[in-house]
């Protein structure tokens, strides 16, 4: 395809990028939240939008599907990023991951004698370094949601998630124990798309990267 393809996943990316887009002259013709469709088209005859679940925008983005996405640095960080460029912080959709325990579960002390803490997450690549590091012995439970319901049952003694206003941890008697990283959403780029089609995806970056600031 000669025109641009934009990889974006509905909700906070999608609302949170849409500002960016104007700022490139780029205005979608639907609202993913009411339209059934997959790919959207804009304003510009050039480009469309595809609407992808947000863990799987780095694989659009890396087989050339897409030219360009947006993507949480979680995402990133578990997909690995072969095959993408990443040029911009957009430092939109701003969270942080954390360790969390239930209210009075003492995981200072339950690190300092060595327990070995089975830890229920979505991001096991990123926990199992964040562990490695503090040289927590750690068995790590993959679950693909609601990581706050598995301490509550007795699946996991903690978990690893993403954190923005702390009411969900709240709601659910577990606090942030320890804080692993600051999470944006980065721009990716096809790296082969960017060779062939700079002319075009140039301007894009550019007023992101404007738009940004
Ligand atoms: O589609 P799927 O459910 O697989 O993906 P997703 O849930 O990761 O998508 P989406 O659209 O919810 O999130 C897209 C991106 O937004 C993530 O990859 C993060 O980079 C970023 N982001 C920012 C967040 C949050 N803030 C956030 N708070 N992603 C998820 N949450 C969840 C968190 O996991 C927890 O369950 O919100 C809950 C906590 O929120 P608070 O406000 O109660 O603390
Ligand atoms: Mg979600």
């Amino acid at each position: 395809m000669t025109g641009i393809t934009i990889a974006l996943s509905k909700g906070r990316i999608f609302e949170e990028t849409l500002p960016l887009l104007a700022a490139a002259g780029i205005v979608p013709s639907d609202d993913p939240e009411t339209s059934r469709k997959l790919i959207i088209g804009t304003n510009r005859p050039d480009v469309r939008l595809v609407i992808v679940r947000a863990s799987d925008t780095p694989t659009y983005v890396q087989y050339g599907a897409a030219d360009l996405g947006i993507a949480g640095k979680d995402v990133l960080l578990e997909h690995g990023g072969d095959g993408l460029y990443q040029p911009l912080d957009l430092k939109i959709a701003r969270c942080r991951m954390a360790v969390a325990v239930p209210n009075g579960f003492d995981y200072e002390q339950a690190v300092q004698r060595g327990a070995r803490l089975r830890v229920a997450t979505k991001y096991i690549q990123t926990a199992r370094e964040h562990f490695a590091a503090k040289g927590v012995h750690v068995d790590l439970i993959k679950l693909y949601g609601s990581m706050e319901l598995a301490p509550l049952v007795g699946l996991a003694d903690a978990i690893v998630d993403l954190v923005s206003s702390g009411n969900t941890l709240k709601a659910n008697n577990l606090q942030a124990v320890e804080d692993i990283m600051p999470i944006s959403s980065r721009l990716i780029v096809n790296q082969a798309a960017l060779k062939m089609k700079r002319e075009l995806l140039q301007p894009v970056i550019d007023a992101f990267a404007g738009a940004v600031r």
